[in-house]
C-alpha cells in the first residue's frame, strides 16, 4: 500500500469510526447521555388491544432494549392532526414487549414517565417538576396510578389520559409467549394546561419506560434509561420527527458510501499494478 492509499484508508476509518460513535451516543442534547429515541409520525394504525392486531401494526417505529439483564423492548410512534399550522398532537403509542417475562403475576408492572415542553427542555432536575407526567400499571390492569410532579414529590391525579391493555402470547418478533403490551397516551389531553406558543415550537420530550417482572424478581426492574423515576435528569429524549420513518437508517448511508469509493480505490490499484492502467 502507498502513503497516499494509506492516508486515504486511514481518513476513511476515522469516518467510519466517528459514525459509529455519533449512532450509539445519539444526539448530545439528550437528558441522560446516549438515550434518545425518534418518534416517527406512524404510517400503519394502531389497535389498543395488547398484540400485534396485524403484521405490520408496529413495522413503522424506532425500538430500544431497556437495560437491565432482561430481555425487553419498547418501541414509540405518533399520530398527529393535519389541521392549519401547527399540527395538533393526538396521540403517542407505545409497545412493550418483555420476552423473559412469561408469568401474569400481581406483583408485574409497566411505569411510564413523561415530561414535555414547548420551545425549551423540561424542567429537569432531582425532583418530579409540575411537568412529569406518571402511569402505574400493575398487575396486568388489576391497579392503575396515575401522578403528576409537584417540584418535589408525585401527586396523585384522576385524569385517564392514558389506555394500556396487555396479553401474553407470539408476536413477529418472538414465536415464544411473553407479555406484549400496548399503551396510547393522549397529549392533546395531558397537556391542555400548558400554554403552547404561536410560533409552534416542536416540543421537547423526555421519557422513561420501565417494566418488571415478579417472578424475575432478582433482576429488579427494567428500564430505558435505567435510573431513578424520580429523577427527571435520567431520563432519555425522545425526539418529535414531523415525517414516517424512513426505510433504513440515515447514517448508514454515509458508510455505505465510503465502503462503495473504498472498494474502487483498491481494484483500481490492484488493476494498476497488474499493469492494467485505467
Ligand atoms: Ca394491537
Ligand atoms: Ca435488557
Ligand atoms: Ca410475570
Amino acid at each position: 500500500m502507498n502513503k497516499k492509499l494509506k492516508f486515504v484508508v486511514t481518513i476513511c476509518i476515522i469516518m467510519l469510526c466517528s459514525l459509529y460513535l455519533i449512532s450509539i451516543t445519539g444526539t448530545v442534547t439528550a437528558q441522560k447521555q446516549g438515550y434518545s429515541v425518534e418518534n416517527y409520525d406512524l404510517l400503519n394504525s394502531v389497535t389498543v388491544d395488547g398484540a400485534w392486531t396485524n403484521p405490520s401494526e408496529w413495522t413503522d417505529a424506532e425500538e430500544r432494549q431497556l437495560d437491565g439483564d432482561l430481555d425487553a423492548i419498547f418501541r414509540v410512534k405518533k399520530i398527529t392532526e393535519l389541521r392549519p399550522f401547527p399540527p395538533a398532537l393526538l396521540h403517542q403509542y407505545y409497545l412493550i414487549e418483555f420476552f423473559d417475562d412469561t408469568t401474569s403475576d400481581v406483583g408485574d408492572y409497566l411505569r411510564i414517565c413523561f415530561a414535555a415542553a414547548y420551545g425549551a427542555e423540561p424542567a429537569g432536575g432531582s425532583s418530579p417538576q409540575d411537568d412529569c407526567y406518571r402511569w402505574d400499571y400493575v398487575g396486568h390492569g388489576t391497579s392503575f396510578s396515575s401522578y403528576k410532579g409537584d417540584g418535589t414529590a408525585w401527586a396523585a391525579r384522576s385524569v385517564r389520559d392514558v389506555q394500556i391493555e396487555d396479553t401474553i402470547g407470539t408476536s413477529p418478533l418472538s414465536d415464544t409467549p411473553h407479555l406484549i403490551i400496548e399503551a396510547s397516551i393522549q397529549i392533546e389531553v395531558l397537556l391542555s394546561g400548558q400554554i403552547q406558543p404561536s410560533g409552534g415550537e416542536p416540543p421537547v420530550w423526555w421519557i422513561r419506560i420501565a417494566v418488571y417482572d415478579e417472578s424475575n424478581s432478582g433482576a429488579g426492574e427494567q428500564a430505558w434509561p435505567s435510573g431513578s423515576v424520580d429523577v427527571p435528569d435520567d431520563w432519555g429524549l425522545m425526539e418529535f420527527t414531523n415525517e414516517v420513518i424512513p426505510e433504513f437508517p440515515t447514517w448508514i448511508i454515509i458508510p455505505l458510501f465510503v465502503t462503495v469509493t473504498l472498494t474502487v480505490i483498491i481494484w483500481r490499484k490492484r488493476l494498476t499494478k497488474n499493469g492494467t492502467p485505467i
